[in-house]
């Protein structure tokens, strides 16, 4: 993709959208990060040093509205993954440019990517080209079809499947 072309934007429920064109994004703090990637169906990949921007630095560049809960991330080609507001803006998670100080090669997510170590790597969106905050989860890409719509590596959730008896697991813990 050719950096001039490059945009990323912020939209949905934020009080004004906010675009950056890849120099803007290149102004802002650098940040690095050594995480793990778990994916559903292979090994992980172990120790991968990424760099790039803050998740918590570019959504500093609007202001989401108070009903705002959740992300969709959105990528060029059409690829979407959803995620909480919260996770999305964790400590760790970041828009990389560089993996093992390279320019992130365009088969793994170049020019940008974004990486949330603390979920399973399809959270992990490559080619990103835009989020948009919701007022409440919407179902991304593989969420519709047959993955977790929270995806904690940690707890094993692969599935949607394993929602229904996550919810009743809640149900019975609250009714004691
Ligand atoms: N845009 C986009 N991002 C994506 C995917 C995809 O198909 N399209 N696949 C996801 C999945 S399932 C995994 S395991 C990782 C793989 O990242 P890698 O190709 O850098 O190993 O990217 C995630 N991000
Ligand atoms: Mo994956």
């Amino acid at each position: 993709m050719d950096p001039a072309r490059f945009a990323l934007r912020l939209f949905g429920r934020v009080e004004a959208e906010h675009a950056f064109a890849w120099r803007a994004l290149q102004a802002l703090p650098r940040r690095e990060v050594v995480a793990d990637f778990h994916c559903v169906t292979r090994f992980s990949t172990l120790d991968n040093r990424w760099s790039g921007f803050s998740t918590r630095d570019v959504l500093a560049a609007v202001q989401p509205t108070l009903d705002a809960t959740h992300a969709m991330v959105h990528c060029y080609g059409g690829y979407t993954t959803n995620l909480p507001l919260e996770d999305l803006l964790s400590e760790h998670a970041l828009f990389a440019d560089l993996h093992g100080g390279e320019p992130l090669a365009a088969d793994h997510g170049g020019p940008l990517r974004l990486v949330v170590p603390h979920l399973y790597a399809w959270k992990s969106a490559k080619w990103v080209s835009g989020v948009e905050l919701l007022a409440g989860d919407e179902r991304g890409f593989w969420e519709e079809n047959g993955y977790h719509t929270y995806g904690d590596p940690w707890a094993e959730q692969r599935f949607s499947s394993q929602e229904t008896r996550e919810a009743w697991q809640v149900r019975r813990a609250v009714k004691g």
